[in-house]
Parts: C-alpha cells; sequence; structure tokens
C-alpha cells in the first residue's frame, strides 16, 4: 500500500484529497494518514493541508543497491556493489570482502559508519544519510610502491564528477583531501595489503559530505557539504556513478605509465596548494616552503629556503600557514 500511495502522490499535479487516496485503494483514511506519517518517518516532506489534502514536496535521498547498480554505467567499477546500512567501515568491510575473494571492482557502500576512519587514526564524522561513504577494491598488477598514487587518482575523479553533477569548483588539496569554497567537503584513505613485491589489493576509501547542515564542532570551521556550498540537493547514487565511471577513465592513464605523468597537467590544474605558504609536518622535522604542484611520483613539490624538497604522501601532513588550506 505503501508504495502504491508514494507513487500517486509522486504523479499528483496538486493535492490530493485523504478521501480521494482511500476511495482509490479501498482503506480508511486512518490507513492513509499511517501511510502519510511512516512516509515522513522515512524523511519524504509532504504538505498536509486542511480541506485539500496532501502533496509531496521533497522526496528523500534513499541509496539503495538497485538506484546503484541503475546509475552506474562502468566497464568494472562498481560491478559488483554491497550496500550496508550500517558498517564499522567501508575500508574494513572492503578489506574483509577482499580477503574472501571480491574482486577487482567492488563497490562497499553504507548509509552510517560507527567507525569511519581518516589517516592514522583519525576519526571521520560518517552521518546517516548525509553523505556518501565508499570503498572501492583494487587488484591492479603494480608495484606496491606505486600504489599511493591511487589516493590522487580517486581525487581526480572525485573533483572531476563534483565538477560535472554540480558545476561547482571543487579543488584537490594534496594529498587526498577535496576542498569547496577551501573547506574539506572529501577525505580519500587508500589502504593496501601486499608482500614486498607483490600486491593482494588496494582499498580507496572515499567519503563525500553531500548534504550536511552542519558538523561536530571541532571540525566545524574547516568541514563543509556540497549542499551547504552550492544548495543543490544532488542525489549520491548519480555522484557516485560519475565518479566511478571517472575513476575509471584516468586510473586507465595511470596505469600506462603506474605514475601521474599523463595526468600531471591535470591533476596540477585542480590542485589548491599550488602557489601558497605550507607547514610541511614531517614528523623529523617541520618545515616551511611554498607549494609547486606534484611531480610525476605525486609527490608534492615545495620551494624551501634550501631549495626544491619533494614530499611523499604518506609521511606527512602539509597545512596551509594561514588556514587549513
Ligand atoms: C581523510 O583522513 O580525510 C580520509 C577520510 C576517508 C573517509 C572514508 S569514508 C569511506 C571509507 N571508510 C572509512 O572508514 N574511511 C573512508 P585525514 O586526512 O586523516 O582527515 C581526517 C580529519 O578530517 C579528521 O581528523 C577531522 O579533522 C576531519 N574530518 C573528520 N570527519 C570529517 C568530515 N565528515 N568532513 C570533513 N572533515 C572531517
Amino acid at each position: 500500500m505503501k508504495e502504491k500511495i508514494l507513487a500517486l502522490l509522486q504523479n499528483a499535479k496538486t493535492y490530493l484529497s485523504g478521501q480521494e487516496i482511500s476511495e482509490k485503494f479501498g482503506v480508511s483514511r486512518t490507513a492513509v494518514w499511517k501511510v502519510i506519517r511512516q512516509l515522513e518517518n522515512e524523511g519524504y516532506e509532504i504538505d498536509a493541508v486542511r480541506n485539500r489534502g496532501y502533496r509531496l514536496r521533497t522526496v528523500p535521498d534513499i541509496l539503495t543497491e538497485e538506484r546503484l547498480q541503475k546509475c552506474i554505467q562502468t566497464d568494472w567499477a562498481g560491478n559488483c556493489v554491497a550496500m550496508f546500512e550500517e558498517i564499522d567501515s567501508t575500508n574494513n568491510e572492503a578489506k574483509r570482502k577482499a580477503e574472501a575473494g571480491a574482486g577487482h571492482g567492488t563497490l562497499v557502500v553504507s548509509e552510517i559508519q560507527t567507525a569511519g576512519k581518516g589517516r592514522r587514526g583519525r576519526n571521520w564524522v560518517s552521518a546517516k544519510g548525509d553523505g556518501i561513504w565508499m570503498s572501492l577494491i583494487l587488484k591492479p598488477d603494480i608495484e606496491p610502491a606505486n600504489a599511493s598514487m591511487l589516493t590522487l587518482v580517486m581525487a581526480l575523479a572525485v573533483v572531476s564528477a563534483i565538477r560535472g553533477l554540480t558545476g561547482a569548483k571543487a579543488e584537490i588539496k594534496w594529498p587526498n583531501d577535496i576542498v569547496l569554497n577551501k573547506k574539506k567537503v572529501c577525505g580519500i584513505l587508500t589502504e593496501m595489503s601486499a608482500e614486498p613485491d607483490l600486491i593482494n589489493h588496494i582499498v580507496v576509501g572515499v567519503g563525500i559530505n553531500v548534504h550536511n547542515e552542519k558538523f561536530p564542532d571541532d571540525i566545524q570551521d574547516k568541514a563543509t557539504s556540497i549542499f551547504a556550498e552550492t544548495g543543490n540537493k544532488i542525489t549520491r547514487a548519480e555522484l557516485i556513478a560519475l565518479t566511478l565511471k571517472r575513476f575509471e577513465h584516468y586510473y586507465a592513464q595511470f596505469c600506462r605509465f603506474q605514475d601521474m605523468t599523463a595526468l600531471l597537467e591535470e591533476y596540477n590544474d585542480q590542485l589548491v596548494n599550488t602557489g601558497r605558504e605550507v607547514a610541511v609536518l614531517d614528523p623529523k622535522q617541520e618545515y616551511r616552503g611554498t607549494a609547486r604542484g606534484i611531480n610525476g611520483r605525486g609527490e608534492l613539490m615545495v620551494q624551501t629556503e634550501d631549495g626544491m624538497r619533494n614530499v611523499a604522501s604518506g609521511e606527512v601532513s602539509v597545512r596551509g600557514i594561514y588556514g587549513y588550506v
């Protein structure tokens, strides 16, 4: 009954009275009212006006396996989707799946993460319904030393997808953040299981804040969402599908040389750090300089008083001297 009433509301051009709905389906008006309440609890916004009836105002952005499968049009990325209502971390689940034999291109998505994680054990805020929390399993034939560059490849894909869907100028903050108006809208976490010269699997985790209107106090100065910056209510399934499509494109380019050579120009065009004063938080010794873009190895080139230094991701963090970027 719920699906039928929903379809009726979706197709209606104007208000539908409770009487009309109850007569159409031969159910009581109380039953209709109960369904309306149920839909509201699921996130549908329904105007109820005396003497006129009900009108559907907004449809929630519900993420389901079927919806994703419909939207995803790729050769291999996301060819198999595992969707969860709740999981500790999609990266952890993807690793478990990869160890159990899941193949290249398998995608894990969850509505909530109870232990979403960033780099070095940091926390990743992953509230329900607000964002995209997903992880892609890769089993590439590349050297383990080149794997960290896949974070940069995914960053290009996310930037391209956000720009494609919203027109907003998303930019990359090297190595693993995407920013909108200099605030963090996405973080990427790449994890690998490998032998000294053989990759078992790689998991590229992507967290994108889509609908969030507020964030916890400790990150609200630097975190943002697509909705907060653009006012656009995009559909998460579409953003996931476009990100995967773009990832396939950039990944093929990356695989040609197993590095960033073929993507250098495009990457540096999207890089927010270029020309900015940065602090390189090297555990051995922190230093400052001016960011000059990445090289073919995906390292950030930083001009310091003592000359150019190439900063490899993984070991260090880079912060803007005058703010987060
Ligand atoms: C990252 O780490 O930015 C990588 C985040 C990857 C998250 C995805 S979600 C799907 C998959 N499954 C996972 O468990 N993880 C991946 P890092 O550069 O270390 O940044 C972490 C820092 O970003 C935190 O310490 C906070 O300061 C901030 N932060 C936490 N949650 C945030 C959010 N939702 N939006 C923006 N910033 C956030």
